[in-house]
């Protein structure tokens, strides 16, 4: 806690105003947030939390002010909106990235200084917003950023999870634990509830047909009723007034207390209600790319959808009465993968059930503003409910659904060339409700197919992927309406990822390009390319790197006790567990490496490129071989980070806990970063282009946005490996006939001969990729192994080059502009939207 005499110091000094700059202003405004919200006086010990409440609340008076402002002016140019609809939003912390895309850092810095603290301790008070699972989530949070930067109308929709996705632990072992995500219980100063926007949305039930003015009309009577009660997330735009804003959605019960069954007695039933509701958005579904098929889940993507389609045709009556073909001039919608594609559905029922629009006119009005992006071309990911939990969940819906699929149908008998049978097989494969293939009794809705058929456009999220949309996973759709189909390469807001996680490379980069303008245009980094050979500079973009290792190597040290020489390469993969992003891969070239460490003399290991060797990420937590491989990294890690005869020249680490702020922290950090799934299998890939703008070489595949980020960066300059996508399918096929690498059959039989200890554990894991059988190793390691050792060979060997791995180095933030998320949103604004920036007055 501070001590008192220098806070009174301090408001002493500053109301003489004798500190630099505007300090004079900050430090009484901090004391009274400490004493109205904060309930301590001045006077007090004041906790580090303490100061973090008084420049929350401090600082959400001015993102306020400016939301206010952005919304009045808005409004008053009754400015078309995107609603960006999103089952995660992968917000991290907030104060910083608030603060300084405010412009307040020198104000509040100064303020806290002089109480003895900085904003770094004082921003480690706040949990990160994790309502999210890994790159979807934090995509559409980068995409926010930009909106707001870019001046851009529109808004977040999500779901306020009251936790979010858990914390990851290890246990004594080494194995995963899953502890709940907190995020809410100190209080949250980032929102503003506003009690009076909340709407009903309803479950189950069923539909009866009624006459209603001579018309044979559904309705629905639910069984279900709660309320979804907004939360507003201001979101600051740098060096604009724009603030835009994430409104979350809380389920309220519609009767929050049964007292007459309290009064009875019936103390459980008296919460029932309350409880019901409450569970619906308790907590995020922790599957990354996997649909989770669980009830709840679609009720929680119907309660957010529900709730903000209500909101969005609320605010257009009251502007615009009943004239409907105006909606989607004013209003457009982007669903962030199937996770809210039921919005089809809803839109349709609230302009034919709810406003009495004919069904032509509202499938007019709904097909022209919904627009869907696919983000993983996994088949088993497309999300496909039971037409029977569909119906008992939301009857009406699943009508609205067959009536969609009956003209889609019809539409494709009378458009489709061919024959009766070629049509009838096409119709099939197309149908919106189709049979599940592995049970032929069940009947599933297709939610993609419902995204693809009722959206106006779809888009895939790097141009290779985007090519696979159109060719394979909805290539029939394709060729019917191949100007419905886009790409929209991702990126990553380089304020958070490299302005305000770095500033050390950032006060670099603007000193060197003699302004700072890079960070609201990013394309003026390719500025960096005529410094990249320049010595001078090089060895201050090194110094760079090492003061960030050193950072790191702290953080570590103060985690495991471990010493980390930062002469050593930082060798970093983080990103979420998975089979197909090949951490496996990683470790078994980590093993590799081990042993030949262990058989060369002291003087040739001394001549060895030294490697700290970090991996980071969660496990869902159904999802048994991710969670083996977390314990072999720990058990190879514990195995070599021991041995003295190599822990100088390798070192693995699994950090545990992986999330936006630690990304925040090793980013600036890596030297090299790994982005190696087998080629056709990342979507895209973001933090690919995070440690890209931080001057991270890349060993990669030819996969996702790693071939876009090589076209930039010059592929000479980044070390690519591996199977093309389109060999892929005949490579599984001719699995059974493999030859394996000798080195990889090694590594196979030290881990199941227990080098590492707990092979039985080990055994499934080993199996999945060392029995040479069609089906097995599904995404190849055997495949790419040798490739892969002699891409991190070509690695060492230009590490051993210093002024040619920093050459690269600069290359690689030379090369990011493409990659910031304004440049995305522009392409989503002009392409998709059709929504121009509206910025307010200052
Ligand atoms: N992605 Cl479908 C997720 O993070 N979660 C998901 O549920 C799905 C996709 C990722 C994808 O794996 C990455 O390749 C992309 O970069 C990212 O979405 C954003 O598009």
């Amino acid at each position: 806690s501070v001590i008192v005499q220098n806070i009174a110091e301090a408001e002493r000094v500053g109301k003489k105003g004798k500190p630099v700059k505007d300090t004079a202003s900050a430090l009484p405004e901090l004391m009274s947030k400490v004493r109205s919200v904060v309930g301590k006086s001045a006077t007090s010990d004041l906790t580090a939390r303490d100061l973090y409440n008084a420049l929350a609340y401090s600082t959400r008076d001015g993102l306020i002010e400016r939301f206010n402002k952005t919304h009045e002016h808005w409004a008053a140019k009754d400015s078309k909106f995107v609603y960006y609809l999103s089952a995660e939003f992968l917000m991290g912390r907030t104060l910083t990235n608030a603060v300084y895309n405010l412009g307040m850092e020198g104000k509040y810095a100064e303020a806290l200084r002089s109480l003895g603290y900085d904003m770094e301790t004082i921003q480690e008070q706040e949990r990160d917003a994790s309502l999210g699972n890994g790159g979807l989530g934090r995509l559409a949070a980068c995409f926010l950023d930009s909106m707001a930067n870019i001046d851009l109308p529109g808004w977040g929709y999500g779901i306020r999870y009251k936790y979010g996705m858990f914390k990851q632990a290890l246990d004594k072992g080494g194995y995963q634990k899953e502890l709940p995500d907190i995020w809410l219980t100190d209080g949250n100063p980032w929102e503003v509830k506003r009690s009076e926007i909340k709407y009903e949305v309803c479950f189950g039930g069923r539909t009866e047909k009624k006459t209603v003015n001579g018309k044979e009309v559904s309705v629905w009577e639910p069984n279900q009723r709660v309320y979804a009660q907004a939360y507003d997330n201001p979101i600051p735009g740098f060096q604009t007034p724009t603030v835009g804003n994430l409104r979350l959605w809380d389920a309220l019960p519609v009767t929050e207390f049964d007292l007459a069954a309290f009064n009875a007695g019936d103390y459980d039933k008296s919460m029932l209600e309350k409880e019901k509701a409450e569970c619906i958005v308790a907590v995020l579904y922790p599957n990354d790319a996997t649909p989770e098929g669980k009830e709840l889940r679609l009720k929680q993507q119907y309660f957010f959808v529900a709730a903000s389609m209500q909101d969005v045709l609320t605010r257009f009556k009251a502007k615009h009465g009943s004239k409907w073909d105006l909606l989607p001039t004013k209003a457009v919608f982007q669903m962030n993968d199937t996770h809210p594609t039921i919005a089809v559905a809803e839109a349709m029922r609230l302009l034919v059930d709810v406003e009495g629009l004919p069904w032509e006119q509202a499938w007019s009005i709904s097909s022209k503003m919904l627009n869907y992006t696919n983000h993983t071309v996994m088949p088993e990911a497309l999300e496909k409910w039971p037409v029977k939990v569909m119906a008992k969940m939301l009857p009406r819906h699943m009508e609205i659904i067959e009536i969609i699929n009956e003209g889609w149908i019809q539409w494709l008998q009378s458009n489709l060339p061919g024959t009766a049978a070629e049509k009838a097989a096409k119709v099939a494969a197309m149908s919106i409700v189709h049979e599940n293939q592995w049970n032929k009794d069940e009947l599933l809705v297709n939610m993609a197919y419902l995204a693809v058929v009722g959206s106006a456009h779809v888009n895939g999220v790097a141009a290779i992927h985007s090519d696979i949309v159109k060719n394979e996973i909805f290539n029939d759709f394709y060729k019917i309406f191949p100007n419905k189909f886009q790409n929209k390469t991702n990126g990553v807001t380089p304020r958070r990822w490299l302005a305000w996680c770095n500033p050390e490379l950032a006060t670099l980069i603007t000193k060197t390009l003699g302004s700072d303008a890079w960070i609201n245009n990013a394309e003026l980094l390719s500025g960096l390319r005529k410094f990249a050979s320049d010595k001078n500079f090089q060895s201050q973009w090194r110094a760079v790197k090492q003061q960030r290792k050193a950072k790191l190597a702290a953080m570590i040290k103060s985690q495991t006790g471990d010493d980390i020489d930062i002469n050593n390469m930082f060798d970093i993969q983080v990103k979420r567990i998975h089979e197909y992003k090949r951490q496996y891969m990683n470790v078994l070239g980590i093993i590799w490496r081990y042993k030949q460490l262990k058989k060369m003399t002291p003087a040739e290991r001394k001549a060895s490129v030294p490697r700290v060797c970090m991996i980071g990420g969660k496990a869902a937590s159904a999802y048994d071989m991710a969670k083996r491989i977390i314990r072999l990294v720990t058990a190879v890690g514990a195995k070599i980070n021991n041995d003295p005869d190599t822990k100088d020249y390798l070192r693995l680490y699994f950090l545990p806990d992986y999330n936006v702020s630690l990304a925040e922290a090793l980013i600036p950090a890596a030297e090299l970063s790994q982005h190696i799934s087998t080629g056709g299998t990342e979507a895209s890939g973001t933090s690919n282009m995070k440690f890209q703008m931080n001057g991270c070489l890349i060993i990669g595949t030819w996969d996702g946005a790693n071939i876009e980020i090589a076209e930039e960066t010059g592929v000479e300059n980044v070390f690519v490996f591996g199977v093309r996508a389109e060999e892929i399918n005949q490579l599984r096929k001719e699995r059974a006939n493999y030859k394996t690498d000798p080195r990889f059959n090694e590594i196979m039989n030290d881990i199941a001969g227990g080098m590492f200890g707990d092979k039985e554990y080990f055994k499934p894991l080993v199996d999945s990729i060392s029995n040479m059988k069609v089906g097995n190793d599904w995404f190849l390691v055997a495949n790419d192994f040798a490739a892969y050792l002699d891409a991190q060979e070509e690695v060492d060997k230009v590490y051993k080059d210093p002024e040619e791995w920093t050459r690269r180095s600069i290359m690689y933030t030379a090369g990011s502009g493409k990659f910031s998320s304004d440049r995305t949103i522009r392409e989503y604004a002009e392409d998709i939207w059709d929504i121009k920036p509206e910025r307010p007055l200052a």
